[in-house]
């Protein structure tokens, strides 16, 4: 497959993995799982012709490695970045000092008021580095970069939790912690 075959697939695997399983009629177990076979099949019915070797290299190959398969290779589910009600299952971890956030200038006003929100996703994402966080920010026009007071959350008893593909989650930073 092309870059473009392999971008085309994962964007649609975002969506029935991450957001809307019943658009080609799967369903996500309740840590996010669901059935490797099943979804090949579902998603050949569906416009979107996939064999399993297609689909290991779509995960091997992603740029953000956003799915995974499970240890015994039968299931496979997106990393984060869920909308649906789903558990990783994943242990809350202590965070670097600083984590970054990636926005644009028209949300500031907002996040000055409430903070930052998770808003339609499951967790907050916050990036590791400037780097990441211009990436994330550069998909809504010229990115903002935040400075999260991370390490302070933590001994303030905030919880973090990292998936399993290097993204920082959280439920909601409060504005005193970032620094704008
Ligand atoms: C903003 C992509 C107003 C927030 C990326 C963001 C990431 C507020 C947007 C992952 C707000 C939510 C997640 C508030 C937050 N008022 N706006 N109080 N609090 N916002 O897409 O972080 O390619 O849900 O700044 O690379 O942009 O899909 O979050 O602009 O890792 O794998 O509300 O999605 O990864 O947008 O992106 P999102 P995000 P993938």
């Amino acid at each position: 497959m092309n870059e473009k075959q392999t971008k085309s697939i994962s964007k649609f695997m975002s969506l029935v993995l991450r957001h809307q399983p019943e658009t080609i009629g799967i369903t996500l177990d309740e840590n996010g799982w669901t059935d490797v076979e099943e979804l090949l099949t579902r998603m050949s019915q569906h416009k979107h012709p996939i064999t399993l070797a297609q689909l290991q290299e779509v995960v091997e190959t992603n740029d953000k490695k956003r799915f995974a398969f499970s240890e015994d290779g039968t299931k496979i589910r997106a990393s984060q970045g869920h909308s649906v009600d789903v558990s990783l299952g994943l242990d809350p971890v202590t965070p670097p000092e600083y984590l970054y956030h990636g926005t644009v200038a028209r949300f500031l006003d907002s996040i000055k008021k409430e903070g930052l929100q998770k808003m339609s996703r499951q967790h907050l994402h916050l990036s590791k580095d400037r780097e990441t966080a211009v990436n994330v920010g550069s998909r809504r026009g010229a990115p903002y970069i935040l400075t999260i007071r991370t390490g302070q959350m933590h001994r303030d008893g905030f919880l973090f939790y990292l998936s399993d593909n290097g993204v920082w989650l959280t439920d909601h930073v409060p504005p005193a912690y970032i620094e704008i």
